[in-house]
């Protein structure tokens, strides 16, 4: 059966129906208030026809984050400034996923999880496996847990199918876990040995792994006729990105330069009963739901980074709402090897700011980077700020249409079950890049405004590839290194792939040329090439 664009959610409330919760409640009302939002991009999807038609897939939901007792601690927090990041994600991909017509399963139960997916009890300890009925799983990080602990050996045997929402990304190097323990590379969270395409990011971090996004809130509400619409007209007020009162320590003198300027507004949870830590000059709402957040947005002209939560969506739907978002840069960055909260996460990614996609990808007039502890830089960038007149931005890759446009790409063309090489992009998209020592592909192909591109890389690991580029090699060799294929001008060594789940765009070294497979991309949105869709 072939999967037909739907003009409705309704499927999608029934689907969530068995589930509850402040976490269920919050993607619930999110999906309701974007709904025509949806509907909307599934229609203009629908008429654009050259657009390959996918099969119907039968696909289970199951945010691990949400069940279990990682599940009850999760949720307690939802309504005290905790993360609502994953929970936005798994509201769009859900949302996502009935438009594109698909046949979707959702459960936060662990024990839901077992009589979906588990072995049947056999006789003696002997469990009978059962054939899987879901074509796709998207889970998360305690969810993989859960799906081997339920599914026993037919894990590894279904594994292909299984999608990781992983917000921060997982490079190749933790994600085997043989070559993670020998290198120094072991994690808390890596290891699976997955492809590493399997797990999808919350931005375009690695493209080693695939970015899922979400889409943002839009400025111009279907209902809202054009006239109505000059309000983008701004209020003088400033609005503090922090939940939590913690966010706020150490920053008073960076806020305070902030309101001398501007009005200033905050979301902070505050339990019942405690008094306030915040100066006295901030006026804060309480934790807002997210439909009264998005109109407080609506209203500010500047939105405030305290530094953390770093890399949230947020700052997206500010920048949509035609805001301009002010955010600490980090030097050093921050990451694994220096901050608490990267700690233990499978990344080597090192952070300039609280949000490099904001800072990189977007940047001024929307977005506006700077020293937090030197006052007369921020009390600068504030005048700039009030001086500079913007309009309400949305990358294409957060927008409805965008993240249809994407889930549809990944459903119709990804297929890791397959024992073949990938075939998706094809080879027409590849364009090689040699870098210079120390660098990356994903920079080396980044400063071409091209994007590395995982899925070509064997395309390059092969003798010819160095002598097309003009490399003589004085000794060639497979090696298990996820640096490889790389030169080596020193020993003219030419390294090739021995592994395939090594193949990273991410991955540097002072003594290795990189040979790197990159691509171009659609006009805001990374993730698909041209006439690859
Ligand atoms: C990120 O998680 P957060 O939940 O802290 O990310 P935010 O950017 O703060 O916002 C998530 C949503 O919360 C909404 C807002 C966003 O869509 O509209 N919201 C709200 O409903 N009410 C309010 O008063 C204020 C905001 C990130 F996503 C996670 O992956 C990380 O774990 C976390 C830590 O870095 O940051």
């Amino acid at each position: 059966e072939k999967a037909e664009i739907r003009t409705s959610l309704s499927q999608l409330y029934e689907v969530i129906g068995n589930n509850s919760g402040p976490a269920i409640d919050f993607i619930r009302s999110r999906v309701d208030r974007m709904s025509e939002q949806w509907i909307q991009a599934g229609l203009r999807m629908g008429h654009n026809s050259n657009k390959t038609v996918s099969n119907q897939m039968r696909v289970l939901l199951y945010p691990g984050a949400l069940a279990g007792t990682v599940g009850q601690r999760f949720e307690a927090m939802v309504e005290r400034g905790g993360p609502l990041g994953e929970l936005v994600q798994w509201a769009d991909l859900s949302a996502c996923l009935i438009i594109l017509g698909h046949n979707i399963t959702f459960s936060t139960s662990q024990h839901q999880l077992h009589s979906l997916i588990g072995a049947a009890p056999g006789r003696g300890s002997c469990p009978i496996q059962r054939p899987l009925t879901f074509d796709l799983i998207y889970t998360d990080y305690h969810g993989l847990a859960h799906l081997q602990g339920a599914m026993g050996l037919a894990f590894q045997h279904y594994q292909c199918r299984f999608r990781i929402l992983d917000s921060f990304g997982t490079e190749p190097a933790f994600n085997l876990g043989s070559y993670a323990h020998r290198h120094g590379y072991k994690t808390l969270w890596g290891r699976w040995g997955l492809q590493p395409l399997q797990y999808m990011t919350m931005f375009p971090h690695t493209p080693d792994n695939s970015f899922l996004g979400f889409a943002s809130e839009e400025a111009v509400r279907a209902e809202v006729r054009e006239e109505e619409l000059e309000s983008h007209r701004k209020d003088r007020i400033a609005i503090v990105y922090g939940k939590q009162d913690y966010m706020w320590q150490g920053k008073s003198e960076y806020v305070e330069v902030v309101s001398e300027e501007l009005e200033t507004h905050a979301t902070v949870f505050q339990p019942p009963g405690h008094t306030s830590n915040l100066p006295s000059f901030i006026r804060n709402h309480g934790l807002l739901t997210q439909e009264h957040f998005l109109q407080l947005l609506r209203r500010a002209k500047v939105f405030v980074g305290l530094g953390f939560p770093y890399e949230g969506p947020a700052p997206i739907e500010a920048i949509a709402l035609g805001c301009i978002f002010l955010q600490p840069q980090f030097d050093p960055p921050h990451s694994s090897d220096n901050n608490d909260f990267y700690k233990g996460k499978p990344t080597t990614r090192q952070i300039s700011s609280q949000h490099p996609y904001a800072e990189e990808f977007i940047g001024k007039p929307h977005v506006w980077t700077v020293n937090m502890t030197n006052s007369t830089d921020v009390r600068e960038a504030v005048k700039a700020i009030l001086s500079t007149e913007v309009k309400p931005f949305t990358p294409r890759e957060f927008t409805c249409e965008g993240m249809l446009e994407r889930v549809h790409g990944y459903i119709t063309h990804q297929d890791f079950c397959s024992k073949s090489v990938p075939v998706w992009p094809p080879e027409s998209a590849l364009r090689v890049h040699l870098g210079p020592l120390g660098q990356s592909c994903v920079s080396v192909c980044r400063r071409s405004s091209l994007v590395c591109e995982p899925a070509l890389f064997h395309h390059l690991n092969s003798p010819s590839a160095f002598t097309r580029l003009g490399l003589g090699c004085s000794s060639v060799g497979p090696e298990i290194n996820h640096l490889f294929p790389a030169y080596n001008p020193w020993g003219r060594h030419c390294g090739l792939q021995q592994e395939p789940l090594l193949f990273s765009c991410a991955g540097s070294d002072p003594s290795h040329r990189r040979l790197c497979p990159c691509r171009a991309h659609l006009p805001g949105q990374v993730a698909l090439c041209p006439d690859c869709i």
